[in-house]
């Protein structure tokens, strides 16, 4: 997983931690045809991040298409086919998003942002997508989310 945070000068982010501000940090979350794990498939497929915090999904391979399945405060969103597309974690929970074209070849991930405020209601909701391929990725991914 590569996350960078955004570029500060030493004086800022010193300011910053002065502060209790935290930093926003960017993930990428790449879409690919053949990963680690198997093929058609979000990397990394589940993601511990912050509330405030960005991912952005990489269109490494193309046909691919982000879409949210499940969100906290129910903000859904949906990203344009073979585009880098980039989310802001503005709610606390665990986001369930898979991929338009792929969902039943089970490319699906799951975020999470701070705290899983929502996880009874994404595991319910999530065990409501119909994936006929490798099933069992998605129960691996959110049985990670602690
Ligand atoms: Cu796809």
């Amino acid at each position: 997983m590569k996350t960078k945070r955004h570029a500060l000068g030493l004086g800022a982010a010193l300011l910053a931690l002065a502060s209790g501000n935290a930093l926003a940090a960017e993930h990428e979350v790449k879409m690919l045809n053949k990963g680690a794990d198997g093929n058609f498939i979000f990397e990394p497929g589940y993601l511990k991040a912050a509330k405030g915090d960005t991912v952005k999904f990489v269109p490494v391979d193309m046909t691919h298409q982000p879409q949210s399945e499940v969100a906290p405060a129910g903000v859904a969103w949906k990203g344009e086919m073979n585009k880098p597309f980039t989310v802001t974690l503005a709610s606390e929970g665990v986001y369930v998003y898979s991929c338009l074209p792929h969902k039943t070849m089970g490319m699906v991930g799951v975020i999470q942002a701070g705290a899983p405020v929502n996880l009874a209601a994404a595991k319910e909701a999530a065990a409501g997508i119909k994936i006929a391929q490798n099933k069992d990725r998605l129960d691996k991914y959110l049985a990670q989310v602690k």
